[in-house]
């Protein structure tokens, strides 16, 4: 066994400025409310198999295939990661390797596109993200990208849009998904549309992967020919992505993670991310993920009680997104006021923004961090308060102050890896 007191005293012989930013990260998530609706606290367990000895395998290839020696407990580990994940997502095949998101969706891209090719992806100022076709990004710079937006009345995906650009565009493949959506997305209909005009259906479901295992939210899989997602979010695992896709597509995806994409697989996390899917095969998850949309919803409902306006009108997910107009704030200013008093939440685009992305007229909050530590409705009903005092008085030091013994309360109420 592992004696983890006696790697952490390794470390803070071997670099103390590394062990003492380490105590100050674990302080700063144990000190504040993390409402980063892409952030998480993942379990000890999760962070065990993280900081094992698989850091140091090489292992390319799959398991039972590598192209080196000594696998045998990797791909134990692998295996077991490859197994979960289809049994607690109904998919017919997985890959477990890509290192983060934007691998996982390169790879998927490249599995059935050709630079050049035409793909439909949700515009990133209407909540889409990087890798759907932005143009600073590899989507953007090596696809003809068509981007679909939200309606400007509802605000919610506009699904005839899609259908006209898809008819007119002929895309090779259609990417659902986003990052600052709070509404389900209707993956049957996207199927509907990518048979018509003949395009793969992938669906991007890094945010919500986490409620779709624990039954709270609808799943894509049945609907998409390739799923992909990042472990760390509502997934609550180590940071890393998966895809998950048809059988017919297995070998495709296989042959664009590695050799194309990918070196030597991250075989620690990978092992992680196996704890992380036996954890959320538990029923215990089921409670988390819906507690996740219960309490998104009440911290949604609370905001608006404070005269904030929400972003197609609440939420379903995991995440409410918040235009701070009728307060006269930015979301940068937000940002920074919550930021002062220990709640963690990011400034963000609204749809038709009339800001820059840097300043934005919108905040994004989420709760699968808090919902983690147990809390509820009741505390999202104390915590939408104390933002809407903190964003009506940003300068006012009483009110702050206020703030932080509220926010005090809660983390000694609801502490994180105690
Ligand atoms: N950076 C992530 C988010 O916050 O949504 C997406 O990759």
């Amino acid at each position: 066994m592992k004696d983890w007191a006696a790697d952490w005293e390794a470390l803070k012989a071997t670099d103390p400025e590394v062990a003492e930013a380490l105590v100050g990260e674990l302080e700063r998530e144990r000190g504040t409310i993390r409402l980063i609706a892409s952030e998480n606290f993942t379990s000890p367990a999760v962070l065990a198999a993280l900081a094992s000895t698989m850091n140091n395998k090489y292992a390319e290839g799959l398991p039972g295939r590598r192209y080196y020696g000594g696998c045998r407990y990797v791909d134990v580990t692998e295996n077991l990661a490859i197994e979960r994940a289809k049994e607690l997502f109904g998919a017919e095949h997985a890959n477990v390797q890509p290192h983060a998101g934007a691998q996982a969706n390169m790879a998927a891209y490249f599995a059935f596109m050709q630079p050049g090719d035409t793909m439909l992806g949700m515009s990133l100022p209407h909540g889409g993200h990087l890798t759907h076709g932005s143009p600073v990004n590899f989507s953007g710079k090596w696809f003809n990208v068509v981007g679909y937006e939200v309606d400007r009345e509802t605000e919610l995906i506009d699904m005839d849009r899609v259908r006209d650009l898809a008819r007119e565009h002929r895309p090779k493949m259609i990417v659902a998904g986003a990052t600052a959506y709070p509404r389900h997305i209707d993956f049957a209909a996207f199927r509907g549309i990518a048979d018509d005009v003949g395009a793969t259906f992938l669906v991007d479901a890094a945010h919500f992967i986490g409620l779709v295992a624990g039954g709270a939210h609808p799943s894509p899989v049945p609907h998409a020919d390739v799923v992909t997602f990042t472990t760390h979010k509502t997934l609550r695992g180590p940071r890393g992505a998966m895809i998950l896709s048809r059988a017919a597509h297995a070998k495709a995806i296989d042959k664009t993670v590695f050799p194309m994409m990918q070196g030597g697989p991250l075989e620690h996390c990978i092992a992680a991310k196996a704890v992380a899917l036996k954890e959320a095969m538990a029923p215990e998850f089921r409670d988390y993920a819906h507690r996740v949309v219960r309490t998104a919803r009440a911290l949604a409902e609370g905001l608006r009680d404070e005269g904030l306006r929400l972003v197609s009108g609440g939420t379903e997910t995991h995440l409410a997104l918040v235009d701070l107009r009728p307060a006269g704030v930015t979301g940068a200013e937000a940002e920074a006021a919550c930021d002062e008093v220990g709640i963690t939440l990011n400034k963000n685009a609204i749809p038709f923004d009339p800001l820059p992305p840097a300043t934005a007229s919108g905040i994004r909050l989420g709760t699968p961090g808090p919902a983690t530590l147990g809390m509820d409705e009741p505390e999202m009903k104390e915590i939408a308060g104390t933002i809407g005092e903190v964003i009506r008085a940003p300068a006012d030091e009483e009110v702050k102050e206020r703030a932080r013994g509220r926010v005090a309360d809660l983390v000694a109420r609801f502490p994180a890896y105690p």
